[in-house]
């Protein structure tokens, strides 16, 4: 496949959405601007209870690049970043990357996630490919990941392995391509909803292996309620798919391939 000449990257921009993380959010910030010092952050915090949003005015008040944006109330992760990405895009970043506050996604390897968007609109850090890694989950959070990764991966015939991965970096220009309209999604759904509209709208999207580490300090905010999401979305979504590809065959019009995204080399198993 040839090779598009892609713009050379620009500002980048770090969100990480906050409820109840008051002491996971210094250290996370405080690694990560070790690690890519050029990098500004913008902690998207919902009204947490626990008082993270002061800390996080704190850390901000001390260091130019780190910049708060306060909601009021939760309202899930889905909207935190569409909140963040428009502050984003409005100040002219052109590298957006979403990032846990709990230490799971590891700044130290933010890095590479970065330098593959050279050939890349979204590069996710990935867990289930080969070289990627888990550290400390129990074997039902393990299950529960890799089944909804197959689920989301027969249902939609996506390429993407790791589908749901929170711990990405996109192109602005790929998030003004997908468009954001219309996304509704809250838990790890929001995830599995952008990979489909990038793989749709024809963008390459690259996986990289990284190693999660499972939160030490805090609590998870995962529950039922995210999980009844994502099952009933990617259905939804699959069933439209499926259905699209069946009327194809019926008038012998091309079925959709538009959801197998573009592999790269060595990235992609
Ligand atoms: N602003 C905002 N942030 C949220 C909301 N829900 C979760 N978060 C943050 O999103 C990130 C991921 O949430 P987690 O609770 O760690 O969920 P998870 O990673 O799926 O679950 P664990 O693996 O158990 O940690 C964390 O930084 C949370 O503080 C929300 O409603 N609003
Ligand atoms: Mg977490």
């Amino acid at each position: 496949m040839a090779k598009t000449m892609r713009e050379p990257l620009g500002r980048v921009i770090v969100l990480i959405p906050t409820y109840n993380e008051r002491e996971n959010l210094p250290r996370i910030v405080g690694r990560l601007r070790s690690a890519v010092p050029t990098a500004d952050v913008l902690v998207l915090d919902d009204g947490s209870p626990d008082g993270t949003g002061e800390v996080a005015d704190a850390i901000a008040g001390a260091d130019e690049q780190v910049h708060v944006l306060h909601r009021t109330s939760k309202q899930g992760l889905g909207r935190a970043y569409l909140a963040g990405f428009a502050w984003a895009m409005d100040r002219g970043y052109e590298v957006l990357v979403e990032m846990d506050a709990d230490g799971s996604h590891r700044p130290e390897q933010l890095p590479r996630l970065i330098a593959a968007l050279a050939d890349a609109d979204l590069a996710i850090g990935a867990r289930w490919v080969s070289g990627g890694a888990v550290e400390n989950w129990p074997a039902h959070r393990k299950a529960l990941s890799v089944g909804a990764n197959v689920y989301t991966k027969v249902m939609l015939g996506m390429r993407v392995n790791d589908a749901t991965a929170g711990y990405r970096a996109y192109r602005a220009d790929a998030l003004r391509t997908m468009g954001l309209q219309g996304v509704e999604s809250q838990g790890y759904c929001f995830q599995i909803d952008l990979t489909v509209r990038a793989v749709r709208a024809g963008l390459t999207v690259v996986e990289v292996p990284i190693t999660f580490v499972e939160r030490e300090i805090g609590v998870s905010k995962m529950g039922h309620d995210i999980i009844r999401e994502a099952l009933t979305s990617v259905t939804r979504w699959g069933v439209t798919y499926r259905a699209g590809q069946v009327r194809g065959l019926v008038h012998h019009r091309p079925a959709p391939t538009s959801l197998l995204h573009r592999p790269r080399e060595g990235v992609d198993s």
